[in-house]
């Protein structure tokens, strides 16, 4: 792990001010999974402030609690009440530093990594290094696919054609109860070929077995979440039962989770959110673990403006993300993103974002300015 042996050769890093912000962004078209639809996405935006220099992290929660048990009115209590009150006139030579003051929490996990994001995206301004080199990552630009919300079956095999030919290099489908084998069929028929992947956010249980059994001839590279999303025993029961390795999501909130899904083959793929297990120096725990059983990751997404897609690029950029993310371009989901650059995938690869140190992107603060619903000062 790189962060962890870094030397700290500009001493502690004092944070004199932080603000939190709720801005309202509109998704272009409506986004379903097996859980409900998003119309829009509410993002809370936190800036930690430095002598003059500033790192930027986006919440991943939802208003309320349908993909995970968190949700947008306890992270910004936790961040108001508890977390920002502790960070801000500290200082930290390091996220390692920081990190005893978030980990006796409980849950929390995005609101956490919300925290220690945006330290990182500070520490490596301060340290005036792109934050892909501090997190141990390399190269210029990375693989990404696209997931496509759950619609009708013409419509969906057509949202695939598209989408193949721009360049992705793996299309996830959404699945849910009465809306997988078929879909999944119709889809491979007009291509054999492409790297497909399924996603039940947590939609079945061991009594579907049959179905997703059924799956098991259209050659999928995984399923991703089939069963509940704090579950990891039944996923062992299930992977026993068919051939399509499963890859876990929702269930895994850190190292410990994922170690233990390892040791019973309960997956035999990984997404990694970097909020979801609640920051980068749990996120490269996992991506180690799983490079030494051999298990391969890659970087999920929850909709994110460019600030949270820029850390997932960079993230992205370490050795074992070794299939395609779902870092796909910004302007599918958004007419103007919150960022002045603009994060595009060009024939399956995303650029890491390098316009200066750090996660290397710029906010469009004229535009934020318009969508912000709240704004609090701390500190400073
Ligand atoms: O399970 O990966 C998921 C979006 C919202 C909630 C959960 C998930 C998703 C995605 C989004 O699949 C992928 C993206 O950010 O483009
Ligand atoms: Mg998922």
């Amino acid at each position: 792990m790189s962060a962890q042996s870094l030397a700290k050769p500009f001493g502690a890093i004092r944070i004199d001010s932080a603000e939190l912000r709720l801005v309202r962004l509109p998704l272009l078209t409506p986004f379903t999974i097996s859980t409900g639809t998003m119309h829009e996405k509410v993002i809370p935006l936190l800036t930690l402030r430095s002598n003059g220099l500033e790192g930027y992290a986006e919440g991943v929660m939802d208003p309320l609690p349908d993909y995970l048990d968190e949700q947008i009115p306890g992270a910004m209590m936790m961040l108001r009440n508890v977390l920002l009150p502790q960070v801000v006139g500290a200082s930290f030579e390091n996220p390692q530093a920081l990190e005893p003051l978030l980990t006796p929490w409980r849950g929390h996990y995005m609101t956490k990594a919300m925290v220690e994001m945006a330290f990182f995206d500070l520490w490596a301004k301060v340290l005036n290094l792109p934050l892909k080199t501090l997190l141990g990552g390399s190269g210029e630009a990375i693989d990404v696919g696209v997931s496509l919300g759950i619609g009708t079956i013409g419509d969906t095999v057509e949202r695939v054609r598209s989408h193949v030919e721009q360049g992705y290099k793996r299309i996830k489908l959404k699945i849910k109860p009465g809306h997988d084998v078929a879909l999944v069929s119709a889809v491979r028929k007009h291509f054999p070929d492409i790297a497909l992947s399924v996603d039940a956010n947590s939609a079945y249980t061991l009594a579907d077995t049959k179905v997703l059994k059924a799956l098991d001839p259209f050659n999928i590279d995984y399923i991703e979440q089939p069963l509940a999303w704090n579950d990891i025993h039944d996923h062992a029961t299930l992977q026993k039962r068919i051939e399509t390795p499963i890859c876990l999501d929702e269930s895994l909130r850190g190292v410990r989770d994922v170690r233990k899904a390892l040791q019973i083959d309960a997956g035999r793929v990984i997404n990694i959110k970097v909020g979801r297990v609640g920051g980068y120096l749990e996120s490269m725990r996992i991506h180690d673990l799983c490079a030494a059983f051999d298990i391969p990751v890659w970087c999920g997404g929850m909709l994110e403006s460019g600030i949270g897609r820029a850390h997932n690029i960079h993230l992205s950029t370490l050795p074992n993300f070794c299939k395609p993310g779902d870092t796909s371009s910004a302007s599918r989901y958004f007419a103007r993103d919150l960022i002045v650059e603009k994060l595009e995938a060009v024939d399956g690869r995303m650029a890491v974002p390098l316009n200066g140190p750090g996660i290397g992107v710029s906010l469009d603060r004229d535009f934020i300015e318009t969508i912000t619903l709240s704004s609090e000062s701390f500190g400073g």
